[in-house]
């Protein structure tokens, strides 16, 4: 058999060893979820045997041999339990979580930053992600140093283990164009090229199609096909005629006799070609033959080492291995083996071939021919195993203040753009963190006067022709790789996933950045899954949405975002903010740059959360600020200490309710005009009436829910701050609620103190018009404030609607 170059002839014994580890724990685990376990009520939990066995061999070659403690990898999702194996052989995953394995704090079912134990890199799940989230990362990771950060240590490279079927997925390609124009290096995708998805086998040639469409963007491919057993059959007589029966062979018909073993093999072989092959074939028992068979390049460790060490160049990779799904298990190959679960009877028999012993199913070393102590010094030798301790998270200081020049009238939109000149301009720590990134609206998001000062990224400088041909242009359009604005193409699922990959340099990279990412609002909705992720594995980031809702009045409804609202309550790990004026824009975004840096790690709780709020401020998360481009009169105020924290808390008195207030407004964002104005208008008829201004109806909500669970747990004295606010308010008094979004956004008011509440808000897709038009039309301007107004409370009638009558 051809020997690795590679690896001595004892270590490539020792790793053999661990391959059929890692194949033996990772389906003993997964047995045990669903055999032996018995807490899971009966439910199948299934685990993904076949998916995960497809990748036993090539993770044992990357963990155990090739990869260097300053690589990191993206396991595909249905291979978590090999991950969780492997790290339970170096000790870093203990036994009781992987007896629970996908159970209550057991190993989870998809590798977790956050909830596994076992010092995940990226977290996967939903298909395509992960794989997106390397090619990010390797950006990042040029920014970073680009920059002069983190250049002591040595470059990584980013690493996915990719199932072949997850390359359905459109944003993986989206990944790989933006990867392209960016001058992409250090990435390794590695395709577990087994040939089945979920349902079915995949067409013929599919690795043609990815082999010329990596080729033309500039990836180096390298296509794994025939392990060492195979390639030493082709050099015996007949040889020749195997490799191409082998190359015509169609993907279900190897699939088939993969299953149905040796004696199958045999008969098929001889059947297609005859004496030709018949030494070569007679020479081997049907074990043997299913064996040479079998024996892919995605299974043989000397060919994946080889190909590993060789690929010495920091150009994109993608290895297409060719693989057996449910290697070396009783399924293998079989099309409905996707869900497929051994039976105890099968487990017997596979334990029995592992020299495992009925009860020392979890030692570590059963079952191996090469002695414990021997093993263990390999695996502290191991070149992956040293990378120690996750370093903890830097901080950057960030002002209380940030600095702004209010105009009389300006929109929250211009005002970002204003703070981020201001930024800009300081020689600050945190504002050379900062990195922005926007998919190609970035000048209609006005972070154009902040690229004009910091310039654009690129690790090789490019000039702006426009400015070297004096063609006069508002932008400097200059990169380099000093410069803090990633450009992107338009793809939203981009936007989210590099954001997730900046929000992660902290982890990744040792350093830490203060990314914020602009879009229009209702494109969210685009990239929302990879939104999703990122805050799913912690990334942080600040998202600055702009501009929204049918306030966007001459765009149309195309354009008109009515959800995001409701998005950004809903979203864990994403605190989302409607500021309505920039002084308040100002003091959010200032909370937010040090809200984003709040140490993720462990379980965020409410026992340590604020008294003040009972939201988890302490443990932070991502920030989302949704902006207007409604030009507004900016209120004249000193921003007080209780109105700072007013507004980073969710809401504060605009206009503080009397005694025996029969209305309360309250609005968010761009209505704030048409609020305002309301609370005038039925003045004269309506007692006492306030206006609550509300910033975050998301933490004004958290806070709230929480506050609830605390009293219930016996915390009597537990108020959140809406409570607060509220109280203040007579048991009769009528809340109307107003914001150019989903009414849902702000309805529950009404419940935190049992107030009768109507809803004020847009629940259809907007059209183009004028803002009064469509303010008009969804019934939102003042008019329909004070009607609701009117509906909601005994009285007179508002004069101010009679005269309009
Ligand atoms: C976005 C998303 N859609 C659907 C799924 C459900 N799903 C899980 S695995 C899978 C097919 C996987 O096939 P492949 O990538 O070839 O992996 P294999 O199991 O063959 O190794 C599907 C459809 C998912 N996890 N994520
Ligand atoms: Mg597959």
């Amino acid at each position: 058999m051809a020997a690795s170059t590679h690896i001595s002839a004892d270590d490539l014994a020792i790793l053999r060893e661990l391959e059929r580890k890692v194949l033996w724990l990772a389906s003993w685990t997964i047995h045990h979820a669903n055999h032996v376990r018995e807490t899971v009520d009966g439910l199948k939990v299934g685990g993904h045997q076949a998916s995960s066995a497809s990748l036993a061999t090539i993770m044992t070659a990357l963990y155990f041999h090739s990869l260097r403690p300053q690589d990191r990898v993206a396991v595909k999702p249905h291979a978590s339990p090999n991950y969780h194996a492997i790290q339970y052989l170096f000790g870093h995953q203990t036994r009781e979580r992987l007896e629970a394995f996908r159970a209550y704090k057991g190993a989870q079912s998809y590798p977790s930053r956050t909830k596994d134990i076992d010092d995940v890199d990226f977290s996967t799940g939903s298909v395509g992600l992960g794989v997106a989230q390397t090619l990010f990362s390797s950006l990042a990771q040029d920014y970073v140093r680009a920059h002069g950060w983190g250049t002591e240590a040595p470059e990584g490279r980013m690493v996915a283990l990719v199932g072949d079927a997850e390359l359905d997925e459109g944003n993986i390609f989206e990944a790989i164009l933006e990867g392209w124009k960016q001058g992409l290096r250090n990435c390794w995708w590695i395709i577990d090229y087994n040939r089945q998805s979920l349902d079915a086998v995949v067409r013929e040639g599919l690795w043609a199609r990815f082999e010329s469409l990596f080729r033309d963007f500039g990836w180096n491919v390298v296509i794994l096909k025939y392990g060492s057993l195979l390639q030493a059959a082709f050099a015996e007589a007949g040889g020749e005629r195997l490799r191409a029966w082998i190359d015509n062979c169609p993907n279900q018909l190897y699939s088939a006799l993969v299953f149905q073993g040796g004696a199958a093999w045999r008969k098929r072989l001889t059947e297609d070609l005859g004496k030709d092959i018949a030494s070569l074939i007679a020479s081997r028992s049907d074990d043997e033959l299913a064996r040479l068979m079998t024996n892919l390049a995605g299974h043989d460790l000397p060919t994946l080492i080889d190909a590993f060490q060789a690929n010495d160049h920091d150009r994109p990779t993608c290895f297409i291995a060719y693989t057996i799904k449910g290697y070396g298990l009783p399924f293998a190959g079989h099309k409905d083996n996707h869900a497929g679960l051994m039976t105890p009877a099968q487990m017997d028999t596979f334990r029995a071939a592992m020299n495992v012993r009925p009860g020392q199913e979890w030692e570590r070393f059963e079952g191996l021919a090469t002695d414990p102590h021997t093993i263990q010094v390999f695996l502290d030798r191991v070149p992956f195993a040293q990378r120690g301790e996750r370093k903890p998270a830097q901080s950057i200081s960030v002002p209380d203040t940030l600095p702004v020049t209010l105009q009389s009238v300006m929109s929250t939109q211009t005002g970002f753009g204003a703070i981020l000149n201001e930024i800009a301009r300081t020689q600050d720590e945190y504002a050379a963190r900062i990195v922005t990134t926007s998919p190609d609206v970035t000048v209609s998001t006005n972070l154009g006067a902040w690229v004009n000062r910091r310039g654009l990224f690129a690790r090789e400088a490019m000039a702006d022709t426009f400015k070297s041909e004096r063609v006069p242009s508002t932008f400097n359009w200059e990169f380099s790789p000093k410069g803090q604005h990633i450009e992107l193409g338009i793809a939203e699922m981009n936007l989210f996933i590099l954001l997730s990959a900046l929000g992660l340099s902290h982890a990744i990279n040792g350093e830490r950045l203060l990314p914020i990412g602009t879009l229009y609002d209702p494109f969210i909705a685009r990239g929302l899954d990879a939104l999703n992720y990122a805050c799913y594995q912690d990334a942080r980031f600040i998202l600055v949405a702009t501009p929204s809702g049918i306030t966007l009045a001459p765009e149309g409804g195309a354009h008109q975002s009515i959800s995001a609202p409701l998005i950004g309550m809903a979203q864990d790990g994403l605190a989302a903010f409607e500021p309505a004026f920039v002084d308040e824009l100002a003091v959010i975004l200032s909370f937010a740059l040090a809200y984003i840096q709040k140490d993720g790690e462990g379980e965020p709780s409410e026992r340590t959360s604020s008294e003040r709020t009972w939201l988890r401020d302490e443990t932070g998360g991502s920030v989302y600020l949704r902006l207007s481009t409604r030009p507004l009169e900016q209120p004249q105020r000193v921003m007080s200490e209780e109105l700072r924290q007013g507004i980073v808390d969710g809401a504060y008195w605009m206009r503080r309710p009397g005694p025996n207030a029969q209305v309360v407004v309250a609005y968010a964002g761009a209505v704030a005009p048409e609020a305002i104005q309301a609370v005038g208008l039925m003045a004269e008829d309506r007692r006492d009436v306030g206006l609550l201004a509300v910033t975050s109806a998301d933490r004004l909500n958290a806070g709230w829910t929480a506050a609830q669970r605390a009293r219930e747990r016996g915390l009597v004295h537990a108020r959140s701050h809406v409570e607060r606010l509220l109280s203040e308010l007579p048991p009769h008094c009528g809340l109307v609620t107003v914001l150019d979004g989903h009414p849902a956004t702000l309805a529950w008011l009404g419940a935190v103190a049992g107030h009768r509440t109507r809803s004020l808000g847009v629940e259809h897709f907007g059209q183009t018009g004028s803002i009064p038009d469509l303010y008009r039309h969804y019934g939102i301007d003042s008019d329909a404030i004070v009607a609701a107004a009117q509906a909601l409370t005994p009285g007179r009638p508002i004069r101010y609607l009679r005269a309009l009558g």
